[in-house]
């Protein structure tokens, strides 16, 4: 009997063994995995995407050296809805919540949810987040003094250093594993998006303490000089100094792929340019001839091509898949007074798209999308669509994760270059409205309100009639074909609905009178 046992016990061990050493194995295929997430890049604001005006060489040799897709979009035209998208791979709308939100607004991602990191986690992978957040945090008040949970690492990340929301919103504070960063307990932070704090100085009130003048919004706390969204108190020793912020992210994105680098690891580094307040150190003032937000591009490209030089240095360059792409597109004045119009020159941040970020045409979702894998990934430009959202299925695919999400698709060939056929059909969002692209087609149904959001004086797509592009032929939209093609707008609105669950009969009669 007792041999029996022992017998038993043995093959027990065995297979434990086998099974730990094919994990260790395992290992050894799974790449590292990063994506670089920019924060309102335009589509044409790289060399690379056709920019003549500015110069982005490492993020060039990313594109130049990787699968540089031209129809590589984001699911929205702003920054939550959009995070949410890539990190779920569910499309935004179908949450409500997936707005742009308040640094004190919940945790938009479920804890039961899938995430890219809790697929990788399952797989073995260590993750890390290092940048902007805009997710939300907490389950409804949050206290900035205490653990802030759920958060990042409640959603897949073992390892987070963040800021809560934008470089523009309080708390401008960094938050380290769901601390605040340099908090001295005894200057507790309080946070309101409501009501100022007594006796605390606002945008609004005291221009003489502003080295930067605000536009719309932004003129709430003023931290560093700058006029914030939202109310802030307290926390002295925790702000972070703008300037420094391209810096203090990259030296954590460096230090974790230092520290992770002998077990596979997904990192998501989401970097805060070129959102506003564009504040680049004073090394990258004057890079370009455009202000601050070309100056803020010559910044992350440098920090990339420091991450990058990393990756090389520790000996991992050639087992790391990186992505490149970008929130939402672009916007001059977002809030500041910044030059950003003033001296833009022949600058053009939507390179042949129409619109910008906010909006439902091209140039508010299409955004510079890059992968790169050296010695695995040749160099070529693609014109399949591919969309963030399919980021998580695809890379499920490339790790042998069964996990799939609802509207994500495995595009792993097309983001590996091997082929260039992507997605047929895709739903983009800008600000709660949505509009459907089928192969080269793009259908905006009407929607009331201006057609110029006027504090940024973007294009966002509204009218009264159903609009049809061909983007093959008309990528800058401005043929509207709807009227001429009455069978084609029919077929596609009808699957526009099916995605959709919406019925479009009665603004049809409008548009078709
Ligand atoms: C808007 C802000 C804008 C920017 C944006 C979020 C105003 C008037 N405008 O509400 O400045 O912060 O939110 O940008 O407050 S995003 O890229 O994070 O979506
Ligand atoms: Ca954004």
């Amino acid at each position: 009997m007792k041999l029996v046992k022992s017998a038993i016990t043995l093959i027990i061990l065995i297979i434990f063994s086998s099974c730990a050493q094919k994990k260790t194995e395992a290992f050894k295929k799974q790449p590292n995995i990063v994506i670089i997430y920019l924060d309102d890049l335009g589509y044409g604001d790289l060399s690379s995407y056709g920019a003549t005006e500015l110069s982005t060489p490492n993020i060039d040799a990313l594109a130049n050296g990787g699968v540089r897709f031209t129809n590589g979009y984001a699911t929205s035209a702003t920054c939550t809805p959009s995070r949410y998208g890539l990190l779920t791979g569910v499309y935004p709308w179908r949450n409500k919540d997936a707005k742009i939100l308040p640094g004190t607004a919940p945790l938009l991602i479920g804890t039961d949810q899938m995430t890219i990191a809790t697929m990788l986690k399952k797989e073995g992978y260590q993750t890390g987040a290092v940048g902007k957040w805009h997710l939300g945090l907490g389950t409804g008040i949050v206290d900035w003094n205490k653990e802030v949970t759920p958060g990042p690492n409640q959603v897949g990340f073992e390892y987070s250093y963040i800021m809560a929301a934008t470089q523009d919103r309080v708390p401008t504070v960094y938050i380290d594993n769901g601390f605040v960063d340099g908090l001295d307990p005894n200057d507790p932070i309080e946070v309101n998006y409501d009501q100022n704090f007594e006796g605390q100085p606002t945008g609004k009130d005291n221009p003489e303490l502003l080295r930067m003048k605000w536009h719309h919004g932004h003129n709430s706390s003023i931290v560093n000089g700058i006029p914030r969204i939202g109310y802030m108190k307290g926390g002295e020793s925790a702000k972070w100094t703008d300037e420094d912020m391209a810096d203090h992210f990259l030296k954590k994105a460096q230090t974790y792929v230092k520290n992770h680098k002998e077990k596979p690891f997904f990192l998501y580094y989401a970097m805060q340019q070129p959102h506003v307040p564009r504040t680049p150190h004073k090394r990258f003032i004057g890079a370009t001839k455009l202000g601050p937000r070309g100056d803020v591009i010559a910044e992350a490209d440098w920090a990339i091509g420091q991450f990058m030089k990393t990756l090389k240095e520790e000996g991992i360059l050639e087992n790391t898949l990186v992505i490149f792409t970008s929130d939402n597109g672009p916007v001059l004045n977002d809030g500041y007074y910044d030059d950003a119009i003033e001296k833009l020159g022949n600058h053009k941040p939507s390179g042949p798209l129409r619109g910008g970020k906010y909006s439902l045409f091209e140039a508010g979702v299409r955004v510079p999308f890059i992968t790169y894998w050296k010695g695995k990934i040749k160099a070529t430009t693609s014109d399949a669509l591919v969309c963030q959202l399919d980021l998580l299925n695809s890379i499920a695919a490339l790790v042998g994760s069964k996990d799939s999400a609802k509207d994500s698709q495995n595009l792993l060939a097309t983001f590996m270059g091997e082929t260039k056929s992507g997605r047929e059909e895709l739903v983009i969002e800008a600000t709660t409205r949505t509009a459907f692209r089928k192969g080269d087609w793009l259908l905006i149904p009407p929607y009331k309100g201006n057609a110029i959001l006027s504090e940024v004086n973007i294009e966002i797509g509204n009218s009264d009639v159903f609009q049809l592009y061909n983007l093959k032929d008309d990528v800058g939209q401005q043929n509207n074909l709807a009227a001429s093609k009455p069978i084609l707008l029919q077929e596609l609105i009808k699957s526009f609905e099916a995605i959709r669950g919406l019925d479009y009969k009665n603004v049809e009669k409008v548009e078709l009178k």
